[in-house]
């Protein structure tokens, strides 16, 4: 530390993500919820998502070039010794590629997941390629994966219409993959709670908040995944991590922002007390 520092360093957070442009997702969200919970953020863009406010707000998804992805992470893995790092969307098989070769450069402690499968506006065949990839050469590198519903259904190859079926799955997905999971409900399984299912290999704890509304709201699973990394980061356990981030995110959510496109957005500051 200089001598003209007062405060402690803060720990240096790294995503690896998509920019939503709206910044109701994505690398913006991330950069948000890192600057709120105290860490400072950094961030690689693998692609450019624009809603199309003339074709129902489907996503214009635009893939970074290669060779710019890697450069990005070049510079950051240069400039910082990362402990932390988030993987949001990629997009891509080649994205996958990229990334994982930048990952697989050097030691973390903390591999945060969120395992973006399909995108609105993405190709299908496109996205089954991308969702194998993803499973085959990122999913092994994680220490800690948070699956949407739809996510934790197509990694644990079940069908999750209840509590119990979200437990199952959770397991399964850490058997798969060695990595703790927090596999969530959202407004997605019947009942006045959103829940989420916590399971490291040995506690398994179901993370409940009274669900507000029953619409998702955008950025609730990137604002969520954003809060544990950056929780890891200041050095919480996983346990820790995932409710503080249950928090974080159910604040956001009583507090969100609305706009002219047909879901509301997470507001990152709805938790502060002035
Ligand atoms: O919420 C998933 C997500 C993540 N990242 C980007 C997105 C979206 C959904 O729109 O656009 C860049």
């Amino acid at each position: 530390m200089s001598e003209n520092q007062l405060h402690a360093s803060p720990a240096v957070t790294l995503t690896i993500a998509g920019s939503e442009a709206t910044g109701g997702a994505g690398a913006q969200v991330d950069l948000k919820t890192f600057q709120e919970l105290g860490v400072y953020g950094i961030a690689a863009l693998t692609c450019i998502v624009s809603f199309d406010p003339k074709d129902s707000w489907q996503h214009r998804f635009v893939p970074v070039d290669q060779q710019v992805i890697a450069d990005q992470l070049e510079a950051i893995q240069s400039c910082y010794a990362l402990g932390t790092v988030k993987l949001g969307m990629l997009g891509t098989p080649a994205t996958i590629d990229t990334v994982a070769a930048a990952l697989k450069s050097q030691a973390w402690d903390n591999v945060v997941l969120d395992p973006v499968l399909i995108c609105k506006g993405q190709e299908p065949g496109a996205a089954l390629d991308t969702d194998q990839a993803l499973k085959a050469n990122i999913l092994p590198l994680a220490t800690f994966v948070t699956p949407n519903h739809f996510e934790a259904e197509s990694l644990s190859g079940t069908s999750i219409d209840s509590l119990e079926d979200l437990k199952e799955a959770a397991r399964i997905i850490h058997r798969q993959s060695g990595a703790v999971v927090l596999a969530k409900g959202g407004v997605r399984i019947d009942g006045p709670d959103a829940v989420d299912v916590f399971f490291d290999g040995e506690t398994l704890e179901v993370l409940t908040a009274p669900k507000v509304g029953e619409v998702a709201v955008s950025g609730a699973g990137c604002t969520l995944a954003a809060a544990i990394t950056a929780e890891l980061a200041k050095g919480a356990t996983p346990l820790e991590a995932a409710r503080a981030a249950k928090q974080f995110v159910t604040e956001g959510i009583r507090n969100r922002v609305s706009s002219n496109a047909p879901f509301d957005a997470v507001w990152q500051g709805g938790g502060r007390t002035s």
